[in-house]
């Protein structure tokens, strides 16, 4: 076993790290409060190339292996996470499944431009009736010679309004498909949410299909593979989660450690107090688990193998110890913890949405029980992603 990050891969931390705090912090909590996402920071994420992480370079990516995508999601979320939203959607659900997935002649044709960010890609499995029950769609899509009619809509998808393509997952008679759309297919429409709890300057919104036509040759995997495909790329998407909430936790500390040095009580810091101490230890006891959780599924996405239980325990642990932090973090800062005028309530806000996407809390606490109970196990993929080449 080696745990030590390559210099590309502390390169990649930096790059990332420099990125959150001189592109996304800059004017956020105006957004944040006012509820506006700033379009022009995905073009700024194409620019510095974090669009194209782990994808290989024959496809336009930058060929870093698939832990790179996950320090780049802590080094975002540690700023703020609409960024690593941008790169769970994009590259997680969107980019990758379609490398995962797709025929040779569709990866040449999408990634490039995916990779480079010309095109922006998100998912569409969540509709208003089904949610964690993801097999239960009523988007439908009828085959009509060579193409699908695609009708229905999806809610709670990041980047409604900004993606240019869009994995949607539709009902197919009794089986599932998964197709390719471009928002510019006649009949496609996207509004946004608004009135939300946390990520609130990020675009999260709703999707529509109104006799959408999609050409076969969009559909990825075989007609009925749609339900794979939509779990293949929950595992993508949830250890992007699990990284991002990495990146959260750090955030907690950077926040709490100086205040915890500077704050004083009695004349002395409010480090020294062990009630204090003890919040300060348990946020670093989750970002240090945390990581190992996350580097490890990454070390099995970069040797081929599959991860669906150890991304699900690194979604669900990471999850629950970023919220946890973030309300450790609140607590710790009195009633400065409850105005933004200090970044953590917005850590608090944030971390909450992440116990309910990609998988809820109690969704990840269930499938741990099946796999432990036996009652789920995991047979050989029809479809693998391919470990890293490089
Ligand atoms: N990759 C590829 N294929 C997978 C897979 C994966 N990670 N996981 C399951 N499959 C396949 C299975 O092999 C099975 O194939 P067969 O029909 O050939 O046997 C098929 O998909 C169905 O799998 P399974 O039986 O595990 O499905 P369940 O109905 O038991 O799944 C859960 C239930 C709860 C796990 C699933 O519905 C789920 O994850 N729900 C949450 C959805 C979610 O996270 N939504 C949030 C979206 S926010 S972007």
């Amino acid at each position: 076993m080696n745990f030590s990050l390559s210099a590309e891969h502390e390169l990649i931390r930096e790059t990332a790290h420099k990125f959150g705090q001189t592109e996304v912090l800059p004017g956020l909590r105006e957004r944040d409060r006012a509820a506006t996402s700033d379009r022009g920071m995905l073009d700024k994420m194409a620019a510095a190339g974090l669009l194209g992480v782990s994808i290989p370079e024959e496809y336009g990516g930058s060929g870093t292996d698939y832990i790179s995508l996950g320090l780049v999601c802590e080094e975002l979320e540690r700023a703020d996470s609409t960024a690593r939203v941008v790169m769970s959607v994009h590259s997680g659900l969107h980019s990758l499944t379609l490398y995962q997935w797709g025929t040779e002649e569709q990866r040449r044709r999408s990634l490039p431009d995916l990779a480079s960010g010309k095109k922006l890609g998100a998912f569409g499995l969540t509709e208003p009736d089904a949610g964690s029950d993801a097999v239960n769609l009523r988007t439908t899509a009828v085959l009509d010679g060579d193409h699908y009619v695609l009708n229905g809509e999806k809610t709670w998808i990041s980047l409604a309004d900004y993606a240019d393509q869009f994995l949607v997952i539709a009902k197919s008679g009794e089986t599932h498909v998964a197709l390719i759309v471009d928002r510019n297919l006649p009949g496609f429409s996207s509004r946004a949410l608004h009135g939300k709890l946390g990520v609130r300057a990020g675009n999260t919104g709703q999707i529509f299909f109104d006799n959408v036509r999609v050409p076969v040759e969009n559909r990825l995997g075989d007609h009925g593979d749609g339900f794979k495909v939509a779990m293949s790329a929950l595992d993508h998407g949830r250890y992007t989660v699990a990284a991002g909430a990495v990146g959260i936790i750090t955030a907690c500390l950077d926040a709490c450690v100086p205040y915890a040095n500077d704050r004083k009580v009695g004349g002395e810091p409010i480090g020294k107090k062990q009630l204090v101490q003890q919040m300060v230890a348990s946020m670093v006891r989750g970002r240090d688990i945390g990581r190992l959780l996350y580097y490890q599924v990454g070390w099995m996405k970069n040797v081929g193998m599959r991860h669906s239980r150890e991304v699900s325990m690194a979604k669900w642990v990471n999850c629950e110890a970023a919220f946890d932090a973030a309300n450790k973090a609140v607590e710790l800062h009195g009633a400065y913890g409850f105005i933004d005028e200090y970044p953590v309530e917005r850590y608090f806000r944030n971390s909450r949405g992440a116990m309910i996407y990609e998988g809820t809390h109690e969704i990840h606490t269930l499938i741990q029980a099946e796999y432990a109970l036996g009652y789920r196990v995991d047979k050989q993929l029809k479809v693998t992603l391919p470990g890293w080449q490089g």
